[in-house]
């Protein structure tokens, strides 16, 4: 860790871009994916998270989507969410940072964070399957499955396996990457494409932290095993000694 620290006071990174993915929820009490208490450990993806099974039956993948909407509701931010946000509040006129990330929970928007891309959607909306309209949905849906004004199923606004990502986003985030001093890859397993192809677009310093090794680590500057809540605050605050001197 102490080495990392110094490479950050040494190359005093402005631009910095923060890659999250569901393990920086998990010191927050919501359920990763992947790994022995993951989500995919007692759901199949095949019957929750595709087009086709949304198809099949909706009322079933609600049902998932409200359970998972409860415990989110009732997570809070943590201090890694925290860190992050403060990091964009502080940098202000003298760097930026941009959070992109795979969750679909809200809670760097939460924490405060505005420069935010959603790659995989955000389990508080809803999208008509006809009209393709959304709509905020942050409270339980009255009827189930819940409906459009104009009749039609609403679906969660969340992007499921075979389905593009939003218009943009992952432009916008490659070209950020790209441009960044520094890259802090934070709680994904880098299983997921086309997102995790998003590390191979650094050029300058990249740092994962994972308490396990994945497919990204070997590609990142330096991988710190470890807890985003205990590594992610000594990072930001160091970032901000040196850019704000
Ligand atoms: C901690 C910690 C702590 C724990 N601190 N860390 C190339 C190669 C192979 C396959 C593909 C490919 N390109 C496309 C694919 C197919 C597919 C894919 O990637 N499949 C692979 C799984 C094999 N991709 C897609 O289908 C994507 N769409 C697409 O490619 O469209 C192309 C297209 C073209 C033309 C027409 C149509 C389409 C879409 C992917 C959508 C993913 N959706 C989900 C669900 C979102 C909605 C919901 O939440 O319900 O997104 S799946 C799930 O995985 C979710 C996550 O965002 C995503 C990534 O997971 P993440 O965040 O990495 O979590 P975990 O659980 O995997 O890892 C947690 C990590 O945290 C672990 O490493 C822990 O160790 C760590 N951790 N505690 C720090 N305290």
């Amino acid at each position: 860790m102490e080495n990392v620290l110094s490479s950050i006071r040494r190359e005093r990174p402005r631009r910095i871009v923060v890659f999250t993915g569901a393990g920086i929820s998990a010191e927050s009490g919501i359920p990763t994916f992947r790994g022995s208490e993951g989500l995919w450990k007692n759901f199949r993806a095949e019957d929750l998270a595709t087009p086709e099974a949304f198809h099949r039956d909706p009322e079933l993948v609600w049902e998932w989507y409200e359970w998972r909407r409860g415990l989110i509701r009732a997570a809070q931010p943590n201090a890694a969410h925290m860190a992050i946000a403060r990091l964009e509040r502080e940098l202000a006129r003298k760097g930026d940072a941009l959070v992109v990330t795979q969750n679909v929970d809200g809670l760097h928007a939460r924490a405060g964070s505005r420069n935010l891309i959603e790659l995989h959607g955000n389990i508080f909306r809803a999208r008509c399957t006809s009209e393709q309209t959304t709509r905020e949905l942050a409270h339980p849906a009255e009827s189930m499955p819940p409906r459009c004004g104009c009749g039609s199923l609403l679906r969660p606004d969340v992007v499921w396996f075979g389905e593009m990502l939003p218009a943009g986003a992952m432009e916008r985030a490659a070209a950020a990457v790209a441009g960044c001093d520094l890259l802090l890859v934070v709680g994904t397993s880098g299983l997921v494409y086309p997102a995790a192809g998003l590390v191979s677009s650094a050029r300058r310093m990249s740092i994962e932290v994972n308490p396990q090794k994945t497919p990204l680590s070997a590609s990142c500057t330096h991988a710190l095993p470890g807890y985003a809540t205990t590594i992610i605050p000594p990072i930001t605050e160091t970032i901000l000694e040196g850019a704000l001197r």
